[in-house]
């Protein structure tokens, strides 16, 4: 199998009235013969072994998949995906996301090339209409709360139900609260957001895969890379994962991985 060449782009806007993006919802798999750049990329079946080697540089991958970020407006949705872009924090004045935007990033997840398609949605309500019709492409959600904002943490629930109403039933879900290093502003427990992703993962929705939770700071980079990582690793899993080999654990995984716990508490 070859392996795809992403676009060298950064990534772009796309206006409120823009078209949209094409629906299948199955992974983007590179082929001999059918791959070409770009996000609209046919899906071509589970990734073959014995692929040549391209140098490894970035550029091309083996598998894509479209992962959307929702939450409130000012959680911190565009600081996340610029730390993880880019490894920077978009300090100083808030620049509120315009209807939706993306990233590209090619990660190597245990040998394999997973471009993940990163969409930035706008959180504010007058842009809902926009993202909505996003929805049913994303392979995966990362919906943000922040932890000094105790109305962005309220408001997840009404996002799950967007997300019921809109997304795929598969759809990989993970709960984040953000700017976990503003200790002094922070009003919402670390121990909240755990109760709350319990308590969602109950629900007949996400019964089957549950509600990882994990606190980030776009700022300090806590956690960002684990974030999208573990999402990256879900989703190979899920599309290229042979029978006999054993599923891979989101939960225990970031349980595992994630930093930062004992210092952040109330
Ligand atoms: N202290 C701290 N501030 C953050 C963090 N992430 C974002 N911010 C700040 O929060 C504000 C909002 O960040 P954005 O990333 O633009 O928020 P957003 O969720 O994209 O907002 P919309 O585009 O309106 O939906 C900005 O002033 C950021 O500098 C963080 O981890 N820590
Ligand atoms: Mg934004």
């Amino acid at each position: 199998m070859s392996r795809k060449k992403t676009p060298k782009s950064k990534g772009g806007s796309v206006p409120a009235a823009s078209t949209l993006p094409a629906a299948a919802n199955g992974p983007r798999l590179a082929h001999p013969r059918t791959a070409r750049p770009g996000p609209e990329a046919p899906p071509n079946g589970p990734p073959q072994s014995g692929r040549p080697s391209l140098g490894g540089t970035g550029d091309f991958y083996d598998v894509a998949f479209k992962v959307m970020l929702v939450g409130d407006s000012g959680v911190g949705k565009t600081c996340l995906l610029v730390r993880f872009k880019d490894g920077a924090f978009l300090a100083g004045t808030f620049i509120s996301t315009v209807g939706i935007d993306f990233r590209n990033k090619v990660l190597d997840v245990d040998g394999m090339k997973v471009k993940l398609q990163i969409w930035d949605t706008a959180g504010q309500e007058r842009f809902r209409s926009v993202t909505h019709a996003y929805y049913r492409d994303a392979h995966a959600l990362l919906l943000l709360y922040d932890i000094t904002n105790k109305d962005s943490f309220d408001n997840i629930q009404a996002w799950l139900t967007e997300i019921q109403e809109y997304a795929q039933q598969d759809v990989v879900l993970m709960l984040l609260g953000n700017k976990v290093d503003s200790t002094q502003e922070r009003v919402v427990k670390r121990e909240d957001g755990e109760k709350l992703a319990k308590h969602l993962a109950g629900s007949s929705y996400l019964q089957e895969y549950g509600l990882p939770f994990m606190e980030t700071s776009a700022k300090s980079g806590l956690n960002v890379d684990l974030a999208f990582t573990a999402i990256a690793k879900e989703l190979k899993q899920r599309s290229t994962k042979a029978p006999s080999e054993p599923r891979f654990r989101l939960h225990d995984y970031v349980k595992r991985e994630g930093r930062g716990v004992s210092c952040c508490r109330l």
